[in-house]
C-alpha cells in the first residue's frame, strides 16, 4: 500500500503533530538543513544560467520532476523517523486566509511579527527551537525571482510576512486556464517559454513566468505562493520554511491532475536529449539517480487522496 498525501485541511490534530514531530526530528538530523543547501545550489545555478546553460528545476521543464524527486528524499526522510508521514499539499485557491488552520500554533505558526518580521508562534519559530543554519539572501539588483547571486544571512530564524510583496494568492481560475493547456513545455525551456506566441506551456505558466493577456502580471500560481508567503519563501533558501514543501506539494499533485486530464499528450517535454535541460531521460542533478520518465508516475511512490 502506497502512502496518502492529503489536504493539511484533512488531516487530524494527531497527523499534524506526526508531521511536524517529524520535521523537526530530521532537523535535529542535520538532512532538512542539508536539502535547503541542495535547493539553493541548484537553485542558484538554475537562475545565473537562465538565458543559456545547466537549468535543472527552475526556469526548466525540470520544474515538476527535480521537485517531485525532491519531496520524495525529504519524505522518505520523515518516514524514516515515524512511517505513517506523507507531505500534506496547500491548496491556495481555496484555502487563502491568514486565519486558516495551516498556520496555528499547532501547524506551520503565524506570520512574522511586525518590525523584523520574524516567525514568534508554532513549531517553527526560533524561541521554539527551529534555527536556520543554511539561510541566505540574494545579492544584486536583480528580483528575487531571476536572481541566482546571494550571500549568507545572518538571521538563525524563520520570517514571513504575508500578502506584502504580493497581497494575492492565486486564484481558481488561474489554475483552471493553466490545466486547460495540453503542451507540456516549449522552447527554449526557460523563463520566456511561450512569450513569442502558441502553443503555451504548462510548465512555464504553472511556474509563473508566462500569462496570457487577460492576466495582469507575471508571478502567478507557483510564484504567487512563494511572494505571498513572503520572508524565507521569496529566496531561493525558502525551503527553510516547511510551506515550501506543502506548496509543492500541491504543484506536484497539480502535476498530476494535468497528466489525468491530458492522457494523450506528452507529458513531460523534450524527449530528445537538450544541451541545457533535462531530457525524459536525463538523470537529475545533485542525485543521479533518477530521470523525469522515473518520476512520470508517481502513485508507484505515493497517493493524493
Ligand atoms: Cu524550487
Amino acid at each position: 500500500m502506497v502512502p496518502v498525501r492529503k489536504n493539511h485541511l484533512d488531516m487530524t490534530a494527531e497527523e499534524k503533530q506526526r508531521f511536524v514531530r517529524a520535521v523537526r526530528r530530521i532537523k535535529t538530523l542535520g538532512i532538512y538543513d542539508e536539502l535547503v543547501r541542495i535547493h539553493i545550489e541548484i537553485n542558484s545555478g538554475d537562475y545565473l544560467d537562465k538565458d543559456g546553460g545547466k537549468r535543472w528545476g527552475h526556469m526548466s521543464p525540470g520544474l515538476f520532476p527535480w521537485h517531485r524527486q525532491y519531496l520524495l528524499i525529504l519524505e522518505r526522510a520523515l518516514q524514516r523517523v515515524d512511517p505513517r508521514v506523507t507531505i500534506p499539499y496547500w491548496d491556495w485557491t481555496t484555502d487563502q486566509g491568514e486565519d486558516s488552520p495551516l498556520w496555528g500554533d499547532d501547524f506551520l505558526g503565524g506570520n512574522g511579527r511586525p518590525g523584523d518580521r520574524q516567525v514568534m508562534t508554532g513549531p517553527f519559530a526560533r524561541c521554539n527551537g527551529w534555527r536556520l543554519n543554511t539561510s541566505v539572501v540574494p545579492v544584486g539588483d536583480e528580483h528575487p525571482a531571476f536572481n541566482g547571486h546571494y550571500t549568507a544571512d545572518d538571521r538563525d530564524y524563520l520570517v514571513r510576512d504575508f500578502g506584502t510583496t504580493n497581497p494575492n494568492l492565486p486564484t481558481v481560475r488561474e489554475l483552471e486556464d493553466a490545466l486547460a493547456l495540453t503542451t507540456y513545455d516549449t522552447p527554449p525551456y526557460n523563463y520566456t517559454s511561450g512569450y513569442s506566441g502558441d502553443p503555451q506551456p504548462l510548465r512555464n505558466h504553472l511556474e509563473g513566468y508566462a500569462k496570457f493577456p487577460w492576466e495582469a502580471n507575471l508571478g502567478k500560481l507557483h510564484g504567487a505562493g512563494h511572494t505571498w508567503v513572503g520572508g524565507h519563501m521569496l529566496y531561493i533558501g525558502s525551503p527553510n520554511d516547511p510551506v515550501f514543501f506543502l506548496h509543492h506539494c500541491f504543484i506536484d499533485k497539480i502535476w498530476s491532475v494535468w497528466q489525468q486530464a491530458h492522457p494523450d499528450v506528452p507529458h513531460y517535454l523534450p524527449v530528445e536529449e537538450h544541451p541545457d535541460v533535462p531530457s525524459l531521460h536525463t538523470k537529475l542533478a545533485p542525485w543521479y539517480t533518477m530521470t523525469p520518465a522515473d518520476l512520470l508516475d508517481h502513485t508507484r511512490f505515493y497517493r493524493y487522496a
